[in-house]
């Protein structure tokens, strides 16, 4: 159920705005720019403060589909100028490398970009050029009324420390995983479906040049690793571990010796090494909200759904809810057309379960053969040799990895 709305006394009166977006990641930041873009009155409310969201590591592979979509939105122009792109990956097993030309299949690229970078972008379009409302550093976010025609939001100012409150029309959920919004919809009305991957990856920021040009994915029976670059001077890399493993248990020279090991090739050239900086455990684990919408709230992206790092959906799946719900509202706001938020959940779900879909059969791929299961591990050997020996399972796996135009 709504959060019980705060006492008139207690809450300043604002402003009326059409919409509140609570968030300010990416998929929050694309909606805000859209809005604004169209001359919808919108506020976004953000609890961190800007440096801390435009430094926030994360993604870095955008799909194509994506990138155009920003760019005819004119959101993409940095991107574009500054992003390499990536039109390959590789898989590594039992010392031999494996290139696998997804894009020569596809006919579509990933754009290397980093999450941070985005923001970056998106918060400058919005709040600088476009002069829209962001208010930093919000405490205590609470909805109100979100069944009813007149929703409001309202927070603690963190410079007055008093409450404020802002009437609208719509809200939009763009708060991730851990934020406030999901808790709204009500449990009778909603499925929350889970899957945990029974395993952890530890992530890691290397301060080292990337040691190959596309992505690498390491399979190997002491468990995965990958590598992924992120700029020419930082690269990040994954190492499979026990879930709730501690940080502390992977010094340096120990992330090194098994980045070593499990992405070892023969011949191949040794990794370039750096200081680590950022280091941290991630158990794997996809759920999913549905209805992403209750009365006027509508959830968009980490929000609604979690989709861990495997196959590099989760910023994607925020884009496509956001660049849906920010068209959504913009023929509702502005026409008073309702089919595209009535149709909104319906429509991010069908790409969301194919992503969740594609990243639980690229998890059996990927750790097969370090779940110390000889079915497991000889079903996952199978997979792979099927996607590296058959033109038609490869044309399938490329269409899932880099994104399609169109969902399913
Ligand atoms: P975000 O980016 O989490 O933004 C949510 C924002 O809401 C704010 N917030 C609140 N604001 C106001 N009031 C509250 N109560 C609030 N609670 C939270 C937060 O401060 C934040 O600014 O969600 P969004 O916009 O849905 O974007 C989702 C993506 O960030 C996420 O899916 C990706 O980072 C996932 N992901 C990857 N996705 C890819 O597509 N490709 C990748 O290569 C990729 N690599 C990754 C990843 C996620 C990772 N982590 C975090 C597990 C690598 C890693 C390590």
């Amino acid at each position: 159920m709504p959060a019980p709305a705060a006492s008139p006394s207690s809450a300043a009166p604002l402003p009326r705005t059409r919409v509140v977006v609570i968030g300010a990641g990416p998929a929050g930041l694309t909606v805000a720019n859209i809005l604004r873009a169209a001359s919808v009155d919108c506020v976004v409310l953000e609890a961190q403060s800007r440096e801390f969201i435009e430094q926030r590591p994360r993604a870095g592979f955008i799909e194509e589909w994506a990138v155009r979509a920003l760019a005819a939105r004119g959101l993409a122009d940095r991107l574009l100028a500054n992003a390499p792109t990536h039109t390959e990956c590789e898989f590594r097993f039992e010392g031999e490398r494996h290139r696998f030309p997804y894009a020569e299949l596809s006919g579509r690229r990933h754009f290397v970009y980093p999450q941070p970078l985005l923001v970056t972008d998106l918060v400058a379009k919005y709040a600088d050029e476009a002069a829209g409302d962001i208010r930093f550093g919000v405490r205590d976010v609470r909805l109100h009324h979100v069944d009813t025609e007149h929703p409001a939001v309202s927070y603690t100012d963190p410079a007055t420390r008093e409450r404020r409150r802002i009437e609208c029309e719509v809200i939009a959920g763009c708060d991730g995983a851990r934020g406030v919004t999901r808790a709204c919809l009500p449990p009778e009305r909603t499925t929350v479906a889970r899957h945990d991957f029974g395993i952890g990856w530890l992530a890691l920021l290397a301060e080292a040049p990337p040691s190959s040009d596309c992505v690498v994915f390491g399979i190997h029976p002491r468990g995965f690793a990958a590598h992924m670059a992120r700029t020419p001077q930082v690269t990040r890399y994954y190492l499979e571990c026990p879930p709730g493993d501690s940080p502390d248990n992977w010094p340096h020279d120990r992330v090194w010796s098994e980045l070593r090991a499990r992405l070892r090739v023969d011949g191949g050239q040794p990794l370039a090494e750096g200081r680590l900086i950022e280091k941290r455990v991630l158990d794997m684990h996809n759920h999913v909200v549905a209805p992403m919408a209750y009365g006027r709230l509508y959830l968009a992206g980490d929000a609604a759904h979690l989709a861990a790092p495997i196959a590099a959906k989760g910023m994607n799946l925020a884009l496509h809810d956001a660049l849906l719900l920010g068209d959504a509202l913009v023929a509702y706001c502005g026409k008073g057309d309702g089919d595209g938020l009535s149709g909104y959940s319906e429509a991010c779900l069908r790409r969301v379960w194919q992503y969740e879909e594609f990243s639980q059969w690229l998890s059996e791929l990927l750790h097969g053969a370090s779940s110390g299961d000889p079915f497991r591990a000889g079903t996952a050997g199978a997979r792979l040799r099927r996607l590296l020996g058959s033109p038609a399972a490869a044309s399938a796996f490329a269409e899932m990895y880099i994104g399609k135009d169109v969902d399913h």
